[in-house]
């Protein structure tokens, strides 16, 4: 079946069909110069032994590590705040909180302003295993949340695709039942994997284009296949918001503070900053980065699809 996609114009049935399948991709949304600027600062960054990242995929702060191609290995959760790395995380930044995709984004929550609560930028793609948000992040009242996925390079289907199993928001939401800890991760994990096995979903993969992006719901079970190519990369970031109205689940504070927020380039947007600010959190991360080395402590989770086959 051939990849459906909307034109930014078409509000009424990128909604509707959103609403039915769990996901819809809206083609050429984030301007070519935004994602140059970029590529272009990602370019100077990866080559420093300096740049200390926190690993989206292994969950653990991480110095750059390149495939023979040039690729970095792991993928970044967070990036929009290593601030030390300014012309690479506000380029980024700049990225997610584009008007264009902001207004789509507002289709499909009805509201006009959001909160950005999480973002990550993958470059080779690491396979991410099958999961719901909803069980890591959502709003509260849940199910409102909607994360983008976004294209910025043409994807080629051996690249290690992002892919969503159509649908599989209708069916069953698997909680966490571990507080704030992620110790229930594994059984999360099984839990899915049953879901998909009753379900019989199908999986449907994005070998999207430059400036395409997809957006899903908290509850639509998806992924990202493994690359079986070296000389592919799959250079994208994600994004996840919600209602500025709203309240971010989970949240230590969630009854009595409001969240910590800062401004973005788009005064519709804000982000969600828990801690210290993104500073301090930046500086953290060397501080981490040396803890474990000497602890040899290993993560709380991991979201490779290869760790759990
Ligand atoms: O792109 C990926 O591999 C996974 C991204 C993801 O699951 C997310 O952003 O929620
Ligand atoms: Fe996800």
């Amino acid at each position: 079946m051939p990849l459906k996609k909307f034109s930014q114009d078409q509000g009424d049935l990128i909604k509707e069909y959103y609403n039915s399948y769990g996901y819809v991709v809206v083609e050429n949304l984030l301007s070519p110069a935004k994602i140059q600027t970029f590529l272009n600062a990602y370019e100077k960054v990866k080559h420093s032994r300096a740049f200390v990242f926190f690993s989206q995929d292994t969950h653990l702060p991480t110095q750059p590590k390149l495939t023979p191609e040039g690729f970095i290995e792991n993928s970044m959760l967070y990036p929009a705040d290593l601030k030390f790395w300014r012309s690479f995380s506000q380029s980024l930044e700049e990225c997610l909180v584009d008007e264009s995709v902001i207004d789509a984004l507002s289709r499909l929550t009805g509201a006009s302003d959001h909160i950005m609560m999480q973002n990550m930028f993958f470059d080779r793609s690491t396979g991410t295993v099958e999961h719901q948000d909803h069980y890591y992040l959502d709003s509260n009242p849940p199910g409102k949340m909607v994360a983008a996925w976004y294209a910025l390079e043409d994807i080629h289907k051996d690249a290690g695709c992002f892919f969503v199993l159509p649908g599989s928001h209708k069916g069953k939401v698997i909680e966490r039942s571990s507080g704030a800890n992620f110790s229930d991760h594994d059984s999360f994990v099984k839990a899915i994997n049953t879901l998909i096995n009753e379900g019989g979903y199908e999986y449907r993969s994005f070998p999207l284009k430059r400036g395409d992006v997809l957006f899903w719901h908290p509850y639509t079970i998806h992924g990202a296949f493994n690359n079986t190519d070296p000389r592919y990369s799959r250079k994208s970031l994600t994004a996840h918001y919600y209602p500025s109205h709203l309240k971010p689940l989970y949240s230590k504070d969630e009854a009595s503070k409001p969240p910590k927020l800062r401004k973005s380039a788009n005064p519709h947007v804000q982000i969600l900053k828990s801690g210290f600010g993104p500073y301090v959190s930046n500086a953290m991360l060397y501080l981490k980065a040396i803890v474990n080395y000497v602890r040899r402590r290993g993560p709380d989770y991991d979201m490779r699809r290869n760790s759990y086959t």
